[in-house]
């Protein structure tokens, strides 16, 4: 009994993370199914390391400290459960279960209660940050029973990336809540990569700069402390790069057909769930469903789009890219107020005090919704009050001014043909946000029309029905 953790699931993210935390002093045991990934990992350790393989579950649990600590980074879903059911045997009470996956947060919640009937710590927690930062240090997002957090808790702010204001790792909440962190975490991520490839688009398509051009932009952008981020710097280095074969830029040849593994999905699923509306968000996942159909935009394309475009001058693109600056960073706030909304809504609803402040700090490093314009979120979470950002007084002079910014964005998109879904969804929830009054009075009315579902008036109190027309 030497380990003080076990790590299960050795594809690279789990590699990487034992890796990190073995090289802060800790020893771990490892296991994974196919146990050619055991000898990779063995292949990359440095001789400091204790890393120790494991080839079966009992040699595993049976080489670790107690109370034990068993962190899964296997693959979400059944997987997930197949594990736990091996390992529940193997345990004792006291022992703490830790799942770093991308599982659903009502998954989560099961598992938690299955978990906690047989005596055990279960903590579901998000790790973001891709392998690089899995291996240097990622965002981690615990949730679970904070006992049993506690019994872990050294070890993952150790293993956390770390900025200035602390190690990317707080506590969360009980129950789902690390789950549903890193959930909403990965649909604000979708909307922030939909809106660089919306305004890549807009110079790519409308303006013909070509790849380094774009860079050069976002080079600038990047600079800037409302626009700096992760994903600029990922697509300026993708946008340098040319393909060694061909000599081509490579993203020029690669297909535009987008992949997902859900998380966004399930972020649409459950804000409509909590009556959150997150229309940037959502538009992102949208463009990937919809680019995923290539077949039916091929023979669409054919028949019906009118491609045109007008010719910018040297003049009206730069004009149209300083309107572009301000139009995205006000996107982005959209996507950032509609992901920190659904936490706040949802925080109430389950009773699990969601740290907004804190979760805004634990994303500034490590994971890849890190920007600089988190310092202004957290600042304006210092309220504890605050239900959306946009309310924030932090944020509304930004809101005021830039708005037209959004607008000419949009503009450019509908007079030449071009589709920016999640700079539309932006723009028309900002406006509808601020309507003091909305067409619903017409939708309220259709609805008593058909299903006497009755509606309320503003000039009188009460509840009405009206029989719109003679039977
Ligand atoms: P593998 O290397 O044996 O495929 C990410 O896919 C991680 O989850 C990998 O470590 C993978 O193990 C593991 N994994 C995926 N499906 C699994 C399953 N049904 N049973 C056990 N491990 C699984």
């Amino acid at each position: 009994e030497k380990n003080d953790l076990a790590l299960i699931g050795l594809a690279v993210m789990g590699q990487n993370l034992a890796l990190n935390i073995a090289r802060h002093g800790y020893a771990l045991a490892v296991y994974n199914r196919t146990s050619s990934k055991t000898h990779d990992l063995l292949a990359r350790k440095s001789p400091n390391d204790k890393i120790f393989p494991a080839f079966d579950l009992t040699e595993l649990v049976g080489s670790l400290i107690k109370p034990r600590k068993i962190l899964l980074m296997v693959k979400a879903g059944q997987p997930v459960d197949e594990f736990l059911l091996q390992l529940y045997p193997l345990l004792e009470a006291g022992d703490v279960i830790i799942d770093g996956g991308n599982s659903h947060f009502l998954d989560t919640e099961r598992r938690e209660q299955e978990a906690e009937n047989r005596g055990f710590y279960y903590l579901g927690t998000g790790i973001s940050g891709g392998e690089e930062g899995a291996l240097q240090g990622p965002s981690i997002m615990p949730g679970g029973h904070q006992a049993g957090y506690e019994l872990i808790q050294e070890i993952l702010l150790k293993a956390a990336a770390q900025t200035e204001d602390g190690p990317c790792c707080v506590y969360l909440g009980p129950g789902g809540a690390g789950h549903f962190v890193k959930m909403v975490h990965n649909g604000i991520e979708y909307a922030l990569m939909e809106l660089i490839a919306e305004a890549y688009d807009i110079m790519r398509t409308l303006f013909k700069m070509d790849p380094p051009a774009i860079a050069e932009v976002f080079k600038q952008w990047n600079q800037r402390e409302n626009l700096n981020s992760f994903l600029l710097e990922i697509s300026i280095k993708v946008l340098h790069y040319r393909d060694p074969e061909t000599g081509f830029y490579l993203i020029d040849l690669i297909d535009d057909r987008a992949e997902q593994k859900g998380t966004g999905k399930w972020t649409s699923q459950i804000a409509l769930d909590f009556g959150v509306p997150i229309p940037t968000i959502n538009q992102a996942v949208v463009a990937r469903v919809l680019s995923a159909r290539k077949a039916n935009r091929l023979k669409l394309s054919a028949k019906i789009r009118s491609k045109a475009s007008l010719s910018f001058s040297h003049q009206e693109t730069q004009q149209s890219l300083i309107a572009l600056a301000d139009g995205l960073y006000l996107a982005n706030l959209m996507a950032f107020n509609e992901g920190m909304h659904m936490l706040f809504v949802a925080s109430q609803e389950k009773g699990w005090n969601l740290p907004l402040a804190d979760i805004a700090r634990i994303w500034k490093g490590g994971c890849i919704l890190r920007t600089r314009l988190l310092n202004r979120i957290q600042l304006a979470f210092q309220d504890p009050n605050l239900e959306m950002l946009i309310e924030s007084p932090e944020f509304i002079p930004d809101l005021q001014k830039k708005l037209s910014s959004l607008c000419q964005v949009a503009k450019i998109g509908v007079e030449n043909h071009l589709p920016l879904p999640s700079f539309q969804g932006a723009l028309a929830s900002l406006e509808a946000w601020s309507s003091s009054s909305l067409p619903t009075n017409l939708i309220q009315a259709q609805r008593d029309f058909f299903g006497a579902h009755t509606y309320r008036r503003i000039d009188r109190e009460g509840i009405f029905h009206t029989q719109w027309e003679d039977k």
